[in-house]
């Protein structure tokens, strides 16, 4: 028994002794772990480019072709080393830091709070490979269905509203005759002579169109309803289209534009426009009150003048329209103004004084500055339907007219009076009002304008243009 205690005080100890190393080992290996864990953690504070390093970036390897030898790695560029002008943002791939030289400054998103999380696509172009150029540049698309409509198509759009009236009227007939008939027979061509005499268009002018209607039909060049339909509107252009050069306001200094017509057709307020629209344009614009006779003309004219910033030269009430208008170009000539735009009386045609005075007007103006007026524009107004041919007549036989502005096509259903003037006087119409807004003077051109009338809209549902 003795001999088993001795045994058993051995094992005792044995086991008490492998237990204190066991523990000692244990305490051992985990300060180790924790002095490694401090190391780690203080590693990664000083070493982070390393860390970042190890992301997903662009290496050489990755790139067909390789890139340059003297693209930096992330070892050789630490993040300090950053323009520290423009530190890049701290999430930015340590290895997608690029040297100037490669990359732009441009290329890395500006500093602001979004710039955190930058997208990686800027820094795409590092090194593009020479085979994969085209891929890695950014590349105009062609452009699809999202593309802006074209300028003219715009223009047209426009239009249409302002013409609506004209459109829902005798256009809108035009157009369901066609739609309604498959056939061209002489019952068509006496229906189509009814809306045309009755369109404003003027006799002498719908009667040319259906003569030559006719003379197409016999030649059997016109087989079918359609093709009436795309003569009109063909015609109805070449109508419209004079051979004048666009008005060339910078070829004199002042230019000078004398606006005509009778009273209330619109000259005041087509002036104002033009003026606001010329100012826009940058060049300088005086206004001349030559309208003496009507009592607040002048001021009508000077609210105008207002509101584009155009000085306005006014003379007394009652007092002679020509010596406001020789003042006008003798001060835009002083004071190197680009164009004067001269408002005159409107009253009514048929007194020839006023055509007297207009006349004088001119001569005056010519000895302010030679060649001058530069232009004389007739303000007509549309409503005023085959009238206004009559007026128009006067007009040009007493004053050299050149060119037509046609208003308020927006208030009525006479707008075919349009081909009636243009076929009958063939002066270009320069503008035409479809509104009291200054965006509502249109520069007139003929295509827009019959696309504009004519257009599919007014038709119905055939297409027959
Ligand atoms: N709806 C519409 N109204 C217009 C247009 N052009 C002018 N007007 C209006 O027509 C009216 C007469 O215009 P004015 O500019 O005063 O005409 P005016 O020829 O100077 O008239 P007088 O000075 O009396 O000879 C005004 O109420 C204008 O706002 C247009 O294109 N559309
Ligand atoms: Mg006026």
């Amino acid at each position: 028994m003795g001999g088993g205690s001795h045994t058993d005080l051995i094992a005792a100890l044995v086991a008490l002794g492998g237990l204190v190393a066991f523990s000692g080992l244990a305490l051992y290996a985990i300060r180790r772990a924790k002095s490694a864990r401090r190391r780690q953690i203080e590693d990664s504070a000083t070493a982070l480019p390393v860390a970042r390093a190890k992301r997903p970036a662009l290496r050489p390897e990755d790139v067909e072709g390789g890139a340059t030898e003297a693209e930096p790695t992330a070892s050789d560029e630490p993040l300090t080393t950053a323009p520290s002008s423009e530190p890049l943002p701290t999430s930015q791939p340590a290895s997608l830091f690029a040297s100037p030289a490669t990359v732009p400054r441009e290329a890395f998103p500006p500093r602001h709070p979004a710039a955190v999380s930058p997208p990686l696509a800027p820094v795409t172009p590092v090194a593009p490979p020479p085979g994969r150029l085209s891929s890695a540049l950014p590349v105009e698309k062609p452009r699809g269905p999202e593309r802006p409509m074209p300028a003219r198509k715009r223009e047209v759009a426009a239009l249409v509203p302002g013409l609506e009236r004209t459109r829902s009227g005798w256009v809108s007939r035009l157009g369901q005759l066609f739609a309604s008939k498959k056939e061209l027979d002489p019952a068509l061509l006496e229906e189509i002579e009814k809306v045309l005499l009755t369109a404003d268009i003027g006799v002498r002018t719908s009667q040319k169109l259906l003569g030559e209607l006719r003379e197409s039909l016999d030649k059997k060049a016109i087989k079918d309803p359609a093709a009436v339909w795309t003569f009109l509107r063909r015609r109805s252009v070449e109508i419209l289209t004079m051979d004048a050069p666009p008005v060339a306001f910078a070829t004199a200094q002042p230019f000078v534009l004398l606006v005509i017509g009778v009273n209330g057709s619109g000259k005041t307020t087509t002036i104002g426009k033009l003026a606001s629209k010329l100012q826009s344009q940058g060049k300088s614009v005086l206004l001349a009150a030559g309208d003496t006779f009507r009592a607040a003309a002048t001021e009508q004219l000077e609210v105008w003048g207002a509101k584009v910033g155009a000085p306005v030269v006014r003379g007394k009430d009652g007092g002679d329209p020509s010596s406001v208008v020789f003042d006008s170009v003798k001060r835009a000539r002083a004071e190197g103004i680009d164009v004067v735009i001269a408002d005159t009386a409107g009253r009514l045609h048929t007194k020839t004084n006023l055509m007297e005075e207009l006349q004088k007007v001119r001569r005056v103006t010519g000895k302010a500055l030679e060649g001058a007026p530069h232009e004389t524009w007739l303000v007509i107004d549309a409503t005023s339907g085959q009238n206004a041919i009559a007026q128009a007549q006067v007009f040009t036989q007493a004053m050299s007219v050149t060119g037509i502005v046609l208003t308020k096509l927006d208030g009525t259903a006479k707008g075919g009076v349009i081909l009636g003037i243009a076929d009958q006087l063939r002066i270009p119409v320069r503008y035409i009002g479809v509104g009291e807004r200054v965006e509502d003077l249109r520069e007139f051109e003929a295509e827009d304008f019959v696309e504009a009338l004519f257009g599919e809209a007014s038709v119905g549902e055939r297409h027959v243009s």
